[in-house]
């Protein structure tokens, strides 16, 4: 790592105690928190970026002297009025993200208010961001409260280097569409350079999203927008094992009366702790014999206590404990040993190494460090760990006893199988569970998300394949000086933005303007190169005094004429018999799509399908394509949501050199085009020439214009 690292999260891992004339600040540690102390220790140079808690002491000297006790720590506060906590923190992210994004809709408020909140507070870490960051320095963010801190960020400093955590679930698309500030939440993340989340799913959930939501193809887990490639990556969170191996305790397991049942978790409705007393109750009916010789011990710290749905699972908790303890409890033993508050790690280390079975069973957790911790304390290789399928670490965790937790009779009986394994098999599964905690620590976890963090970066600033941004006014300010001007323009997605029915992407008034008055330019030449079929351009610009080549350059003729010429002479009945088959075959399997023939090529288009299920037959349809027509002059082409067929001699170069023979020696040559079919047209164009491509996916064109706007205005001024 060159710079520094910044790390920014919701909240400081400090409690501040202010008195009269007296500033405390105590370190304190929490699920995230607790895992970010050890990478803040971990690399030199780490500042961490939050908001402190809040504390008495208004003044603004106080402040002073906590920003001062704090910065001694490396920790940047960012004090944050009631006001902004209440929406932004208890509302917002607490009360409507994280339900949604635990798949709790039920739970979500009917009014749901914060945003406005949220947007300010997210400004408010922005600035406090920049006024630290200096150039070199990686910026790493942290979870559901920041989630538009990336694209805040990336708005001031162009090129630094930002990465994303998210430390929760992301859903699937069904449900983070649910999310009335969906697009804004995602074009924020879209900030960062590498987006990492604790598992795959959760990462193809968001990928999806993306494609569904914002329309954006997601290939090789890269997407692209405004030309800067962002990475997503999975990168399951560790925790410092070795701490939790090392720890010396007072007791290991040491011979007792009664079986342990042991479950850590903090008191929140996600964690499913009324679920899990059910799957208890159902181990004891089901085996009366265990009455009285096992006992659950359910620590839970209270957290959120301010939220409703929060304090109803308390009570419900309460309510369970006491019927089961009345159910199969007596003067001697209580089944249930429930305890309300927060351990220190010692204690929790001691309470791990006496559990016969550990019960980490969430309704649905992003990762749960508990299931790990309990791993790691577990150097006797004893234990049975039984895990939730919806926690996060199920996707590593696979030596543990996997249950769905809504099944309370499998989870009692699952139970029953964990209090009487035997310790072979008990050694073996923890000695496997170990291996892995113990390696894939919270080191390897950040090491390897600043690594990639620093690959894609590095990639950003090598990468040949993303056109320079130009500025339209520069562009056809150039093109308006040239005394001799050949134009190669596409038409659809560089002058006419997309329409779902391509038949109705017809040429609107400002267009037709446009290209009257730039053909009317003295010494300048414009030719039309599109892939559509010669009837359809013919009809919309044939009127027009410019060149116009229809299907890639198949059919072509000049302005004032209906004489189309053909680049080549071909029987197209044969293959397009096998080829219309096969497409129809797809068609009809993809609701949605459709075909378009042209005289020398058939297209299959797939705007209107599905997003992503299109791009998967599109990418099997191709791939049936290209083997069906292996022996054949015909090739597959990639288009933009469409597949077409065509001769391999007929592309948009072909019609190139036959063009520009002859043209005086400072002609200003200049291609626009938007899809994979204009590439070969850019390869042609002579180096003294103009490629601008238009949007924001690779190409090798010099140039990048954002979108059909754009183009337009650099018509406009060239034409002026
Ligand atoms: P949390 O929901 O807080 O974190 P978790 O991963 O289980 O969940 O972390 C809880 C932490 O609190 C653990 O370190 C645990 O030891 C500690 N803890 C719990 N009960 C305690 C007690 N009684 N006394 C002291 N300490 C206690 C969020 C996500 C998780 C994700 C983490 C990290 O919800 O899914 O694993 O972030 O990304």
């Amino acid at each position: 790592m060159t710079g520094r690292l910044i790390l920014v999260s919701n909240r400081l891992p400090v409690t501040v105690t202010v008195n009269e004339d007296d500033v405390v600040v105590s370190l304190s540690v929490g699920g995230v928190a607790t895992g970010l102390s050890a990478v803040q220790n971990h690399f030199p140079n780490t500042l961490w970026v939050g908001w402190p808690g809040r504390y008495k002491g208004t003044s603004p000297e106080q402040d002073f002297k906590v920003a001062d006790l704090l910065l001694a720590h490396n920790l940047v506060p960012v004090k944050l009025s009631k006001k902004e906590i209440d929406a932004y923190y208890h509302h917002f992210s607490n009360s409507i993200l994280w339900p949604l994004f635990h798949y709790f809709i039920d739970r979500l408020p009917l009014d749901a208010e914060g945003w406005d909140l949220y947007s300010e507070v997210n400004k408010k870490f922005a600035d406090a961001v920049c006024q630290v960051y200096q150039p070199g320095d990686m910026i790493w963010v942290h979870d559901i409260h920041l989630m538009l801190l990336p694209q805040l960020l990336r708005e001031r400093h162009p090129t630094a280097k930002i990465g994303f955590f998210l430390h929760i679930p992301f859903p699937t698309s069904e449900i983070f569409r649910i999310l009335p500030w969906r697009e804004p939440i995602l074009e924020g993340l879209l900030g960062a350079d590498l987006i990492g989340f604790h598992t795959d799913s959760y990462l193809r959930h968001f990928s999806s999203s993306l494609t569904r939501i914002l329309g954006l193809d997601i290939d090789f887990n890269r997407a692209f927008i405004s030309g800067r490639e962002i990475k997503l990556g999975a990168y399951p969170m560790g925790i410092n094992a070795r701490f939790f191996d090392d720890l010396k305790t007072k007791s290991s397991q040491s011979k007792k009366d009664r079986q342990l049942i042991l479950a850590v978790d903090r008191l929140d409705y996600t964690k499913g702790i009324p679920n899990r007393l059910l799957a208890f109750e159902k181990l004891l009916e089901s085996h009366p014999e265990l009455r009285g010789q096992v006992t659950l011990m359910q620590i839970a710290v209270p957290s959120r206590m301010d939220n409703p749905s929060f304090e109803a699972v308390k009570r419900q908790v309460d309510e369970m404990v006491g019927r089961l303890n009345g159910l199969y409890g007596n003067v001697d033993h209580a089944p249930v040993h429930y305890i309300n508050r927060a351990f220190s790690p010692d204690t929790l280390v001691e309470f791990f190494r006496s559990a016969d079975c550990m019960m980490v069973t969430p309704l649905r957790d992003g990762m749960n460090l508990v299931a790990k911790e309990f791993v790691a304390s577990r150097s006797d290789e004893r234990g049975v760990l039984v895990l939730s399928e919806f926690a996060g670490s199920s996707s590593e965790l696979g030596e543990a006893l996997l249950v769905n937790p809504f099944d309370a009779n499998g989870v009692g009986q699952t139970l029953y199988r964990a209090l009487t394994m035997p310790d072979e098999e008990q050694a073996v599964r923890m000695r496997k569970l170990r291996k892995r905690v113990l390696t894939f620590d919270i080191f390897r976890w950040a090491e390897t998300f600043l690594y990639d963090l620093e690959q894609v970066h590095e990639g950003h600033l090598q990468q040949t394949d993303l056109p320079e941004n130009i500025s339209p006014i520069d562009l056809g300010t150039r093109m308006k000086n040239a005394n001799d001007l050949v134009i190669f323009l596409d038409y659809d997605g560089t002058m006419m933005p997309f329409h779902d029915l391509p038949e109705l992407a017809s040429p609107d008034a400002e267009l037709l303007e446009l290209l009257k008055n730039l053909a009317a330019k003295p010494r300048a030449e414009i030719h039309i190169v599109s892939g559509r079929a010669q009837e359809t351009i013919g009809k919309w610009l044939g009127h027009l005094p410019l060149f116009i080549h229809a299907e890639h350059g198949l059919w072509s003729k000049p302005p004032a004429s209906d004489q189309w010429k053909s680049l080549i002479d071909l029987d197209q009945t044969e293959w397009k018999k096998k080829v219309w088959s096969i497409l129809e075959f797809y068609t009809l399997r993809t609701p949605g799509s459709l075909i378009e023939d042209k005289s020398f090529s058939i297209a299959w288009h797939y705007r209107m399908a599905d997003p992503e299920f299109g791009l998967r037959q599109a990418r099997e349809l191709k791939f049936t394509l290209t083997s069906a027509l292996s022996n054949t002059p015909l090739e597959v082409l990639q288009g933009s949501k469409v597949l077409e067929v065509r001769h391999s001699r007929v592309k948009k170069s072909a019609i190139v050199p036959a063009i520009l023979k002859n043209k005086p020696d400072d002609v200003l040559t200049i291609a626009f085009g938007d899809d994979l079919t204009d590439e070969d047209l850019f390869a042609v164009i002579p180096v003294k020439g103009l490629t601008v491509h238009v949007g924001n996916t690779p190409s090798r064109a010099k140039y990048r214009l954002p979108d059909t706007s754009a183009v337009r205005q650099v018509l406009k001024i060239a034409a002026s």
